[in-house]
């Protein structure tokens, strides 16, 4: 069993959760906040058998879409107010981590 975490951006949150859950996986949403940006976001955990990732990963990309988010002059990155610093980032669809799932039970 693997348990998935997948980090995605809160627009794209009711989507993803909507298609997951019509699909018969069970899904827990936490509220989430990104270290860099210091901004919501939303992370979803699904615990599910081995042979089911891959489908999981699908729906999650096909729910999801990356979007720039304007820096507040690079000060994110250090760069305080510098005309070098860069002027957005890019963000999401998702960023996932596949983890193996020791013992599961429900009691
Ligand atoms: P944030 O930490 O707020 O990062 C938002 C976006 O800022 C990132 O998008 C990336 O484009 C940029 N970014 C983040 N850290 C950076 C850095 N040290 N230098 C330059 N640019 C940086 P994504 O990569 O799509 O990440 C979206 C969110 O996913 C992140 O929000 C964070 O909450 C999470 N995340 C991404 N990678 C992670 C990782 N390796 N471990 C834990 N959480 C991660």
């Amino acid at each position: 069993m693997k348990m998935i975490l997948a980090i995605i951006n809160h627009d794209d949150a009711n989507r993803v959760t909507r298609a997951l859950t019509r699909a018969h996986y069970f899904v827990t949403k936490l509220a989430t906040t990104g270290g860099f940006l210091k901004d919501g976001n939303t992370t979803l955990i699904t615990g599910v058998e081995d042979d089911l990732v891959d489908d999981v990963m699908e729906l999650i990309q096909e729910n999801t879409k990356a979007r720039p988010h304007p820096l507040a002059g690079g000060a994110e990155m250090g760069f305080g107010f510098s005309t070098a610093a860069p002027k957005e980032v890019t963000v999401g669809g998702a960023t996932i981590f596949v983890l193996n799932v020791e013992r599961f039970e429900k009691l």
